[in-house]
């Protein structure tokens, strides 16, 4: 089959790991032709992307905090300098303070709902702000969200608050950047044991259940959301804006789990 991405351009923020969704999302990226440029958030984790990156064969690795403006401004010019055009960005980033995502939610403070908004929601309106002029002949911005944005879900709490966020930042930035021909996608993904899912009590129940009861009777698997991923950014998803794709084995459109 011929190469979906093939002459486009790809920035993929919130590539940490080999567990990353964004990981994922890069190496089918790369597979279907895509130049792709990684970005890294601060020093520390300079040297562990840009090994992850001698597998993926991207083109380029690039810091950028996003919940610095400074850093995002950078890249930008960092982009411009190099006569970089682009045609996709995928953001893949989200944080909460861990006891933010076990306690009730009623006890989340001011600062941990700020924190919480802060990277993983308004982060996808200062990047496609800063980032969106580059796309000169249209593209695709991509973010991650998961079913706790619409629905209660237990201690997915100050982050079911901000993909609620995410989810209506995407709506209004698809209304705003649309004239531009730029789209704005979510992915809906399944719950996924990537590492910032690793230390979250009872995770593995959480997949057990979704297991059990999802159509497709199975977890959701990385690569699974990176290819509906390829199809957003590619021109096969010319059509579709502002909407959220479940990639999730089906499990959100059941009822009772009984
Ligand atoms: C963050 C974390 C964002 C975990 C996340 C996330 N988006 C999805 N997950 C996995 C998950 C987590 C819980 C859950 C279901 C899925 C952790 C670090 C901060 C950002 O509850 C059933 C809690």
């Amino acid at each position: 089959m011929a190469q979906l991405l093939a002459g486009k351009t790809a920035i993929i923020l919130g590539l940490a790991n080999k567990w990353s969704i964004a990981y994922a999302i890069a190496q089918a990226y790369v597979r279907e032709g895509a130049k792709v440029l990684i970005t890294y958030q601060g020093e520390r984790q300079r040297q562990t992307v840009e090994e992850l990156n001698a597998e993926i064969g991207a083109a380029k690795v690039l810091p950028c905090d996003v919940t610095m403006e400074e850093e995002i401004g950078a890249l930008v010019e960092q982009l411009k300098a190099d006569g970089t055009t682009l045609d996709i960005i995928v953001h893949s980033i989200a944080f909460a303070n861990r006891e933010d995502l076990s306690r009730p939610f009623v006890e989340t403070s001011r600062d941990g709902y700020l924190l919480a908004q802060n990277v993983s929601a308004y982060s996808l309106v200062a990047v496609s702000r800063a980032l969106s002029p580059l796309m000169t002949h249209g593209g695709a911005i991509l973010t991650l969200s998961y079913l706790g944005g619409v629905r209660v879900v237990r201690n997915y709490n100050v982050m079911g608050v901000a993909k609620a966020a995410l989810e209506a930042c995407v709506r209004y930035l698809a209304s705003d950047l649309g004239a531009g021909n730029i789209r704005v996608n979510a992915i809906s993904a399944g719950p996924i044991k990537t590492a910032s899912a690793r230390g979250i009590r009872d995770f593995s129940k959480v997949l057990d259940v979704v297991a059990n009861l999802a159509p497709l009777r199975r977890n959701t698997d990385p690569a699974e959301v990176a290819d509906t991923a390829v199809f957003l950014g590619s021109d096969l998803g010319r059509g579709v804006t502002g909407n959220v794709i479940y990639v999730d084995a089906g499990f959100q459109i059941m009822g009772l789990g009984l």
